[in-house]
């Protein structure tokens, strides 16, 4: 099997070093030094940052307006398997010289799907141990696979969530084979995205059956991977809409919800997205802090919407302040559990050149790392951590203990409020907790 192929698709571009701030090549990281050690942990090992197979290798820049403008030399071979193959071949390459470690795929990103489920059963075993060789190879590995159930026209009512239990079977199908071949690949993780899992209007849907059938296929899907030896974690990702007007699992806290009702919350975390963070008037930062207090804060999906149209653009993030705000929650969190950065990302349908998808993974990684750096000054050379524990320490003796460990009742409170009289005005000091952020950014 030829590995490796002689074929270079990204001509010129020497793998991507760590130059330091002062350098003026485009092509370099100026802050994401990999084996830096920021707050006792190598960079690389903080991120764990993945390309998304999706965005980098299979879109080609169409949008409701018009055709795709990028044309992947990739794209050539007509037949699906060769496809793939140059595909494989052209993202390994692509990853490599990145210097990442991971990738995320879904099932069809790898070939195209066939006719029939039996085809397309084929077809995956044709480009999984050619991938498998190549990642064997390269070093690359698999942060998470998952499934598309949401592209084909089978899946324009859900999938898991459909009306009709033949589709839903069709679903369970797909799932136990995007489930074996991430297995094979030795995905870390597997991520549920509920592309269609929601509503178009209620006139038409009975909403408390296709939650139970929802949980009840999650559960399954976790079965039977368990039951083949995946030792990984599940990542349910949440979104609020789109392609759904109302989506099942719109938010942190909606999905911890539906974990915790339908008994998955110990296989189960979450895999966040800034993007859809911000479609459900959230900031990421808001989203983490409540995955982190239910111990599930799993994953990052690493994009950027665009808050004056509200659509899921999925652009390349680069805004320091909201990252680093992120940052905080993941370095007071020691991390995530299991899962890394995975740049869902997108560039432009005008940016053509081949060069372009290092320019914009180069941007996103040196944004994460440059946040990284500057949180960690937050939380051991400023105030902010101290600012933090000294606004709750009313709880760390006395009464407040008391309430926390459960030991006072409601005549107690009044008991107390009675003896202390009226309690005098705190400040909340954000000007200052901003202005502090700013002076290390
Ligand atoms: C869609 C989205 C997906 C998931 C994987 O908005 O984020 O790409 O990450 O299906
Ligand atoms: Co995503």
């Amino acid at each position: 099997m030829a590995l490796l192929g002689d074929q270079e698709f990204f001509k010129g571009i020497q793998p991507i070093q760590y130059e330091g701030p002062e350098s003026d090549n485009p092509l370099s990281y100026k802050y994401y030094n990999p084996e830096q050690v920021v707050a006792g942990k190598l960079m690389k090992d903080h991120f764990k940052f993945a390309v998304a197979y999706w965005h980098s290798f299979c879109g080609q820049g169409a949008d409701p307006f018009g055709a795709g403008t990028q044309s992947f030399p990739w794209d050539l071979p007509r037949d699906p398997v060769e496809a793939a193959k140059a595909k494989a071949d052209a993202a390994i390459e692509f990853i490599t010289k990145l210097g990442f470690d991971y990738y995320c795929f879904h099932d069809y990103d790898l070939i195209q799907e066939g006719d029939s489920l039996a085809e397309s059963e084929k077809r995956l075993g044709k480009i999984v141990p050619y991938l498998k060789a190549k990642q064997k190879e390269s070093g690359v590995k698999v942060l998470w696979g998952t499934a598309n159930c949401f592209s084909h026209p089978r899946y324009m009512n859900g999938a898991a969530t459909n009306p009709d239990f033949e589709v839903v079977a069709r679903a369970g199908a797909q799932i136990k084979l995007a489930l074996d071949i991430t297995l094979e690949l030795g995905g870390e993780n597997y991520v549920f995205w509920g592309g269609r899992e929601g509503y178009m209007s209620l006139l038409n849907t009975d909403l408390k059956r296709e939650q139970d059938h929802m949980g009840r296929f999650l559960g399954m899907a976790r079965d039977y991977a368990r039951k083949h030896g995946f030792k990984g974690n599940f990542f349910v990702e949440p979104k609020p809409m789109e392609p759904m007007k109302h989506q099942y699992d719109f938010d942190a806290a909606t999905v911890i919800g539906f974990l915790n009702h339908f008994d998955l919350q110990n296989d189960f975390k979450l895999n966040l997205e800034f993007n859809h963070a911000t479609l459900a008037n959230h900031t990421m930062q808001h989203e983490m802090a409540v995955a982190a207090s239910h111990n599930m804060l799993g994953s990052l999906d690493a994009n950027r919407g665009d808050y004056q149209n509200g659509w899921d653009t999925d652009q390349f993030p680069n805004n320091l302040y909201e990252i680093t705000e992120a940052m905080l929650i993941f370095l007071m969190e020691s991390g995530l559990q299991g899962g890394g950065i995975n740049f869902d990302a997108k560039i432009r349908r005008n940016s053509t050149d081949m060069d372009d998808i290092f320019h914009a993974h180069i941007g996103g990684v040196d944004t994460f790392a440059k946040a990284l750096i500057a949180a960690d000054r937050v939380l051991t050379n400023s105030p902010y951590k101290s600012f933090l524990g000294e606004r709750y320490s009313s709880f760390d003796s006395g009464d407040g203990k008391a309430f926390e460990s459960g030991k006072l009742t409601l005549e107690d409170l009044y008991r107390i409020a009675n003896q202390s009289g009226e309690p005098p005005l705190r400040s909340g000091k954000q000007e200052m907790l901003e202005n502090i952020l700013n002076q290390y950014l």
